[in-house]
């Protein structure tokens, strides 16, 4: 039940269409014959899983505009309201190898491209042995277990727990700062925390939110904004993670006080228990 509120209409139509999506990705774990407007290659699963969110979502009333990772311009359909920004498959290329993958929301009540202060809702879908939602609204963050149209609230209230445990950081040692290197192999001397990383930001944010401790996919050498999207990726897990108890940085601020240019603007992403990421602040100054 929504009772009209246009939110929870989003939230609920996301949740029915967890379902459709993991079936969809059997027999669709190719590439298709198309990048998206960062230049990735697209696997057939992401068109499919954003084809299905863009019908679904631009029809709902109270949605003006249903934007995509996966395309290049936003699907304009109303003259105010709602604007929704999904990564429909994120980690998609887990698919192949069969590990876990998500889909990402964000809900601003401002149009795209908009800062994560606009966000009203995020969440995400957990691809995983079971599929979840986590979804984060009005300070409260709440996870639920979809198992076909049923949608079974499995915790009310979600914080990260106060002792760290782990650690994710992506891109390649390489292309890392020196200033970002130093903080890892002081996190990685760390006997409190473990490595915990799977190549899908919602898999490795969701260890986080469970366990406690710090994601990140920093600004690399060659990519000074990183590989995350901000619209898409950045705000929507900031804001949920926020929401729990803990911070985000783009390095130097809350991943939501980033001000956007463009629709796909890229954003250093790091998430975490609070003294991690203020740690990480220090370091990066
Ligand atoms: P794909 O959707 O192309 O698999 O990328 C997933 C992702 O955007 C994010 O979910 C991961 O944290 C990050 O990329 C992994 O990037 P690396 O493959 O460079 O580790």
């Amino acid at each position: 039940m929504t009772d009209g509120d246009p939110v929870d209409e989003v939230i609920e139509v996301i949740a029915q269409s967890a379902t459709e999506i993991r079936r969809g990705l059997v027999g669709r774990r190719e590439d298709a014959d198309a990048e998206n407007p960062s230049g990735e290659t697209q696997a057939e699963a992401d068109v499919y899983a954003d084809e299905l969110l863009a019908d679904r979502i631009s029809s709902i009333d109270g949605v003006r505009q249903y934007g995509s990772e996966e395309r290049q311009e936003t699907v304009d359909c109303g003259d105010d309201g709602l604007s929704v920004a999904v990564d429909p498959l994120d980690g998609s290329s887990n698919l192949k190898s069969n590990n876990t993958m998500g889909t990402v929301f964000g809900i601003y009540d401002e149009p795209l491209p908009a800062p994560g202060t606009a966000l009203v809702a995020s969440g995400w879908i957990l691809y995983g042995p079971i599929t979840t939602m986590a979804c984060a609204r009005d300070g409260t963050v709440r996870k639920y277990e979809l198992a076909g149209d049923e949608r079974s609230l499995v915790d009310d209230g979600i914080t990260l727990p106060d002792d760290p445990l782990v650690y994710g950081f992506g891109g390649r040692v390489p292309d890392w700062s020196e200033a970002f290197e130093a903080f890892t192999r002081e996190v990685e001397s760390d006997d409190s925390l473990k490595l915990r990383y799977g190549g899908a930001m919602i898999g490795d944010v969701n260890q986080v939110l469970t366990y406690g401790g710090i994601f990140a996919y920093p600004a690399l050498e060659d990519a000074p904004r990183g590989k995350l999207r901000l619209q898409f990726e950045g705000n929507p897990i900031a804001y949920l993670v926020e929401a729990a108890g803990g911070s985000s940085s783009d390095g130097t601020q809350s991943i939501l006080e980033v001000e956007p240019d463009d629709l796909h603007d890229r954003v250093p992403v790091h998430v975490g228990n609070d003294e991690l990421i203020d740690r990480l602040e220090d370091a990066l100054e």
